[in-house]
């Protein structure tokens, strides 16, 4: 799938051995902390893609497939599958050729896309960096395909690039950016064998910038890039040689806004501001508030701003566990196994975020502009932003506060920020609640518990089904 063709996607994040198992149990225990295989596979993520599909999402990516470093260790087992021991095989731990090929198959009889998490950075040893045994490797079998070892000192981007992620206890070997041919081949047949759409291209920071355009060209599809940092001038470059890259820099202003009532409002506006300055393709961006690296939101606290990233510029990326209120902390804490919420499709997170791609698929058919058009603050004070995306008559206002689930906040936007007309008739999406702008076309609103109003405009719903009777 082409990046153009991403664009209007909406992405769920599975980590594989954490989503579903293939006997579909319920109760099989997971226990976090032990950073070992919980038993999810690609046979129990075919199981449960009515689940993801009854949310509205229309592409999967999944973690990374390829064989790993076996035997576990003080930083536990390759469950997450960033240890790469042989690029050329599979991890059997999640299934087999066909059991990867039928989860393709499966998703494209559904009309959904296949992203694949990939890591050409490195290999993974479990051993310090200078006993590494090069000979385990397929197919970088000796320390000629590396850079000599070396730690990451993250304030220069050259050691960055050519020294090692990862730790004494499992390193991870750097590979020289020169064995291009090998990589190039690599992700051709990983695409046709397996009708992959996309890749989530992980490290991508670490990796010299000169690799990616013939990777790229042999890829032929959206490459997502891993470029973790939270400075937007950092960041934007890489779009140079990627098609996306995770908005890294807008969920670091999203989490401090949102996750208390003294978090800054006014850094996020800024902040979104800068980056719309920066960046060169915003709505190929990947648009996130949790994954596998981070904190959940909801360690944090009790309120959420899925909306918020769900609505803004870029495509939309949940991760498994968000809409099951999960509320795990750093990794490894916050790799839950999804199947010990019952996988609940009435959870109240489960029908917001499926509300939210509703509206959003419905904005996007209905407006040609929607997804190019640059969604910047229309309004802020020290709890609430406000913020419009969308041609006038077709556009989604979102009003968000940070004042908590106790308290309600009231403002008035007037028709200059919002674009609205007088007297025209709109509904809250997430709450099905009708309003009326005054003939100024001023809209005045009240989030009430600290949650957000998605407003659109009335005569735009008919016929959607959304917020039917309305
Ligand atoms: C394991 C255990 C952990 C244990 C650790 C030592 O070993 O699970 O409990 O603490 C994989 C596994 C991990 C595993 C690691 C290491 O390998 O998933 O479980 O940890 O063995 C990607 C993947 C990630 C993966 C790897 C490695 C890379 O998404 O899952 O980890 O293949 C860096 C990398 C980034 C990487 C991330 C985990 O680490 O750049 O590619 N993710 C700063 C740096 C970032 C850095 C980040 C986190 O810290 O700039 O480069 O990411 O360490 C903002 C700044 C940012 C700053 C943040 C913290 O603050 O603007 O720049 O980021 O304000
Ligand atoms: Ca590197």
């Amino acid at each position: 799938l082409s990046a153009a063709e991403w664009r209007s996607q909406s992405i769920y994040q599975v980590v594989t051995d954490r989503f579903a198992r293939t006997d579909l149990s319920t109760t099989a225990s997971c226990n976090t902390a032990d950073q070992v295989y919980c038993g999810g596979t690609w046979q129990g993520l075919i199981s449960k893609l009515d689940y993801i599909q009854g949310m509205g999402f229309t592409a999967v990516w999944i973690s990374p497939v390829v064989k790993q470093v076996e035997g576990n260790s003080q930083d536990g087992s390759a469950y997450h599958g960033y240890w790469a021991q042989d690029i050329w095989a599979l991890n059997p731990a999640f299934g087999t050729e066909a059991d990867l090929a039928a989860l393709a198959a499966a998703l494209h009889a559904r009309g959904m896309y296949l992203m694949v998490d990939i890591v050409t950075n490195h290999m993974a040893y479990m051993g310090c960096g200078t006993c590494v045994n090069y000979s385990l490797f397929n197919p970088f079998s000796s320390s000629s395909y590396f850079h000599p070892y070396c730690a990451i000192d993250y304030s220069n981007q050259t050691s960055v690039e050519v020294c090692w992620q990862g730790d004494n206890i499992v390193s991870l070997p750097d590979l020289r950016t020169e064995e291009q041919v090998i990589w190039n081949r690599w992700v051709s047949q990983l695409v046709s064998n397996y009708s992959i759409d996309g890749f989530r291209v992980d490290s991508a920071k670490h990796v010299e910038t000169s690799f990616w355009q013939g990777f790229s060209t042999a890829a032929g599809v959206y490459l997502l890039g891993e470029v973790f940092d939270g400075d937007p001038s950092y960041v934007a470059p890489y779009q140079n040689y990627l098609n996306g890259v995770l908005d890294y820099p807008s969920y670091y202003w999203i989490l401090r806004a949102f996750q208390s009532s003294s978090g800054s409002i006014s850094d996020l506006v800024s902040g979104l501001n800068t980056l719309h300055g920066v960046a060169l393709d915003l709505s190929l961006y990947g648009s996130f508030l949790e994954n596998h690296d981070v904190a959940r939101f909801a360690s944090f606290t009790q309120d959420m701003a899925i909306a918020f990233t769900m609505l803004k510029d870029g495509i939309p990326i949940i991760y498994q566990g968000q809409e099951q209120h999960y509320s795990g902390g750093t990794t490894p804490n916050n790799r839950e196994a999804l199947w010990l919420s019952g996988y609940s499709t009435s959870s109240e997170l489960y029908k917001w975020i499926a509300a939210l791609n509703q509206i959003r698929a419905r904005a996007i058919a209905q407006d040609g502009g929607y997804l190019s058009y640059s969604s910047q603050p229309i309004y802020s004070d020290s709890h609430t932003i406000a913020m419009r995306k969308g041609t006038s008559g077709y556009q989604i206002v979102g009003v968000f506060t940070n004042v908590g689930a106790s308290s309600s906040v009231t403002v008035t936007l007037t028709s200059s920020a919002t674009g609205f007309g007088a007297n025209q008739a709109l509904i809250d999406v997430m709450s099905c609640t009708a309003y009326t702008t005054d003939s100024t076309g001023a809209l005045t609103v009240t989030l009430n518990d600290g949650l957000p109003k998605v407003l659109y405009p009335t005569a735009r719903l008919s016929g959607s089904g959304i917020c039917a009777g309305m």
